[in-house]
């Protein structure tokens, strides 16, 4: 967002966007029975209508199935190569929306300008990317696993919804996605971009609604496998029911939550650290399953560390995303805000001492949270995960740093992990004891590079390592593929 043109260029895209209302709903062929509308509104002000989405009804699940599986034989024949090239295509239409599609980011998820486009691109090199390993890695034998549930969240509405439906369609399956209930706007312009490339409506359901929806289509017989991005309490009740079914179980491969933590010792550079602990804890108002958490200060340059920490948060500018100031926007829904919110005053109330960013004008109307940072004595303290802008800072001694890898792998998750050290044998010693799927070095500990980086979880983060991939310029000591997927379902 540096140059004068391209802040006018997204200014213009913004006014454009405002006012406009979109609809989405079921994507079902056959499905006759229109459902009344419910209200989407702007998580930074709901005074906003952004648009309107027709429920489907769990009754309406068989219906999908069934189209899924008239699509499957024509789906798995359209030869990998031709698969592909829908896939680029549809990569091709979505880059040609960009302008537009960045306002609904901005209204339906509540995200900043910058992430709404960093959201689009990653969307755009997710559907490359799966049609490039089809043409790479699959032959006219492959065999498909058969219809593919994709589950998706709202924190990344466009990005990962669109990643498990390519990684599913590219290796030859129907798919039927349930796009979080807070984000199905532009679920559905996804949808209709790839329909638009030539992916037909059977092989590409879309399945409007809430938990009780992906609860229905898990539950169903069909199901061959489930791609599941979200909680961990969901993620176990989906594994739960898949081992109901007759048969083996279909595959689940899912990415969930994390507790993640970043170690800082004393030979770290205070203002690198700084600013990677900022967009680590507070991009995306910390509603990002990577974003860091837990914050270990070697004690003798904790006090120097929190001082920078705390005049940085002063200076975060909190509001509605519709502003290209605007650092950090609103959380997601008004629950999301009073769990955090709850959480907040819980640990105040045990004695922490607690820092928070002022919020700016116009937050009145909108689900926000002030970026928060929390002093504990333990980890044990959180509980579970927030989900949301706040930054646990934990002091430790040099002698206890094996204590603290230890505590943090005590948590159960391993998503991320980032270490601030410029000694050679704390790196080694560190990293090869850290239980997480990314590992992170001297830089912020958000972001997986599509094709490059990739990303998954280890424990309560997910279903775990998968094969090995690339590094990331070196500084990535180690990561985990999760959403390297159904290619090798064959
Ligand atoms: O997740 P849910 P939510 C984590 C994070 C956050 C928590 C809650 O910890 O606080 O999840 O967020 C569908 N069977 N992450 O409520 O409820 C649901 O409709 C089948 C981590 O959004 O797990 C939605 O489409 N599906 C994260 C999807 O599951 C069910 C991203 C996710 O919803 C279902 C977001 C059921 N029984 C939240 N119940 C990350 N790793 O990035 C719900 N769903």
């Amino acid at each position: 967002l540096a140059s004068e043109s391209v802040l006018a260029a997204l200014s213009r895209v913004l006014q454009a966007s405002a006012g406009r209302e979109w609809r989405a709903g079921p994507m079902v062929p056959g499905l006759s029975v229109i459902r009344p509308p419910q209200d989407v509104r702007n998580p930074a002000d709901r005074r906003d209508l952004v648009g309107q989405v027709s429920l489907t009804l769990e009754r309406d699940v068989p219906l999908a199935f069934a189209n899924a599986a008239r699509a499957a034989a024509g789906w798995r024949e359209t030869p990998p190569a031709q698969r592909a090239a829908m896939l680029k295509r549809a990569a091709d239409l979505l880059e040609g929306q960009i302008g537009v599609l960045i306002g609904l980011v901005i209204r339906e998820a509540g995200k900043s300008a910058a992430n709404a486009v960093a959201e689009i691109r990653e969307a755009v090199d997710f559907l490359r990317y799966y049609a490039d390993q089809a043409r790479a890695t699959l032959n006219e034998a492959h065999t498909p696993i058969g219809p593919v549930v994709c589950i998706s969240p709202w924190n990344f509405p466009l990005a990962i919804f669109v990643g498990q439906i390519a990684a599913a369609l590219a290796a030859g399956n129907p798919v039927l996605a349930k796009p979080a209930e807070e984000t199905p706007l532009i679920a559905a312009q996804a949808v209709s971009i790839l329909h638009q490339a030539g992916v037909p409506l059977g092989a590409l359901q879309m399945l409007t609604g809430a938990g009780e929806i992906g609860a229905a289509l898990v539950a169903h017989p069909d199901v061959a496998g489930v791609l599941f991005t979200g909680s961990t309490q969901v993620a176990k009740l989906i594994q739960r029911e898949l081992a109901r079914h007759d048969g083996p179980p279909p595959v689940l491969i899912a990415e969930t939550g994390g507790q993640n933590a970043m170690i800082v010792d004393s030979s770290a550079l205070a203002e690198q650290v700084t600013g990677d602990v900022l967009s680590s804890a507070f991009d995306s108002a910390g509603q990002r399953c990577s974003a860091l958490r837990i914050l270990c200060l070697q004690e003798d340059i904790a006090g120097r560390q929190l001082a920078m920490l705390k005049g940085a948060l002063g200076e975060l500018r909190v509001g509605n995303p519709d502003r290209l100031s605007t650092d950090i926007g609103p959380v997601i829904t008004d629950e999301a805000r009073t769990a955090i919110a709850v959480h907040i005053e819980r640990l105040r109330a045990d004695g922490c001492k607690v820092w928070q960013a002022p919020l700016g004008e116009e937050t009145g109307h909108g689900s926000f949270i002030a970026p928060t940072i929390i002093e504990i004595d333990d980890i044990a303290q959180i509980g579970g995960e927030v989900f949301g802008p706040v930054l646990h800072v934990l002091r430790y001694a040099r002698g206890d740093l094996g204590a603290v890898v230890k505590a943090i792998n005590g948590t159960g998750y391993g998503l991320t992990f980032g270490l601030h050290t410029r000694l050679d044998e704390t790196i080694a010693e560190v990293t090869g004891a850290i239980a997480a799927g990314n590992i992170y070095v001297n830089r912020n500990t958000i972001g997986a590079v599509v094709g490059v980086q990739p990303f998954g979880g280890r424990g309560l983060s997910g279903t775990g390592p998968k094969a090995g991939g690339p590094l990331y310029l070196g500084r990535l000591v180690r990561a985990r593929p999760a959403l390297d997927l159904p290619l090798d379902w064959a």
